[in-house]
């Protein structure tokens, strides 16, 4: 009883002060470090986790996997080229880059690989939105998620049932040249690439948000079958994308399926969403799974609108270990500090034995 739990404290690096909200509210950084503190602190009091170290080494091509590098490039170099420009900095608070104009629709093919010239304001090319600033130690932490998903996928490939790599910052909303939504490297996506040297990958996303970055660094492929069940987009964040509609194209024009569920929606009604998507698993006849995990699905999440309580995790990770399929799991969101440690804990448990 036993379940491989990769952890690095580079994670530590990255911590942004403030993030700007609905209505432009200034509030502190949900996505704090406090976060994998409290989750590891949980899993530690287990009799079944086991604290893995990620593999030795700065595996600094890893990113390369899945993203293109012009952004993997500008995510490594962009701070400290902005802060080499002597912005004027806000007292109070770190160096902090939030770009403040962003392309316009249509105009982003222009600069493909030259927007990183604009040291000053280049980086809203590559960010979506304003909740993904790039601070000193951003990179770092980044390139240690990625490590830690390496990891995990790593042990599964060489016979582990189960893995789970305990990333932060998380990755779902970062897509091939893209980051946005606390996402800087998409962690699921590198876990899911390396699994599939050996053949078929479903990802299942059951993160409150929808996970646009994996959809589309995915969208052209029919090796890794991409799955979300999130939000209704045109209800809550990223508001854009996320329909049932998108499907994929090319080669991979019916591997991506996304389930919008209403806000409200309580764990039996996600329950039943499930039992469907098995099917379409089961279809696809994957040779291993990797789960996104979000716990922001829970019923007081501070930034989400379902419903879910702590045993509906249990149900929903006891019927995807019933898939039976060798698992990697990457930890994505969930913002209610005072029970991630418990959710954490009743969601992993069914992946120990
Ligand atoms: N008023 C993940 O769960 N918008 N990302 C927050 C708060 C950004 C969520 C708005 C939500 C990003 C990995
Ligand atoms: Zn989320």
């Amino acid at each position: 009883m036993t379940l491989p739990i990769v952890h690095s404290e580079t994670y530590q690096r990255h911590h942004p002060t403030f993030e700007i909200g609905s209505g432009g509210r200034i509030m502190p950084y949900y996505e704090s470090p406090q976060r994998a503190e409290i989750m590891l602190e949980a899993l530690r009091a287990t009799s079944w986790a086991k604290i893995v170290t990620p593999e030795e080494g700065r595996h600094e091509s890893l990113p390369l996997l899945v993203h293109d590098g012009d952004y993997v490039w500008f995510i490594r170099n962009g701070f400290k080229e902005w802060l080499a420009t002597n912005p004027l900095l806000p007292e109070g608070y770190p160096p902090t880059y939030y770009p403040s104009c962003f392309p316009p629709p249509r105009a982003r093919r222009r600069l493909k690989g030259e927007a990183r010239l604009n040291a000053a304001e280049g980086y809203g090319y590559y960010t979506f939105d304003l909740t993904a600033p790039l601070i000193e130690g951003t990179y770092e932490a980044a390139l240690g998620a990625a490590t830690c998903a390496m990891t995990a996928a790593n042990l599964v490939l060489y016979g582990d049932r189960s893995a789970y790599a305990l990333c932060r910052p998380p990755g779902h909303h970062a897509g091939r040249d893209f980051s946005g939504g606390y996402c800087y490297f998409n962690n699921t996506a590198i876990a899911a690439k390396i699994l599939s040297v050996r053949g078929r990958v479903a990802v299942i996303d059951i993160d409150y948000h929808h996970g646009n970055g994996t959809q589309d660094i995915f969208w052209e492929d029919d090796r890794v079958l991409t799955i979300s069940i999130h939000c209704d987009p045109r209800m809550d964040y990223p508001y854009f994308v996320g329909f049932a509609d998108e499907v994929g194209a090319g080669a991979g024009e019916g591997y991506n399926l996304n389930i919008p569920l209403p806000p409200g929606a309580t764990g039996e009604w996600y329950l039943k969403t499930l039992d469907l998507v098995f099917d379409r698993i089961r279809l696809f006849d994957p040779w291993a799974l990797v789960i996104a995990v979000g716990f922001d699905t829970y019923g007081d999440d501070p930034i989400s609108k379902f419903d879910l309580i702590t045993s509906d995790y249990v149900a929903v990770a006891q019927r995807l270990r019933a898939l039976n399929l060798p698992t990697v799991l990457v930890q994505e969101g969930g913002y209610n500090t005072e029970v991630l440690g418990k959710n954490v804990v009743a969601f992993l448990e069914p992946f120990s034995s």
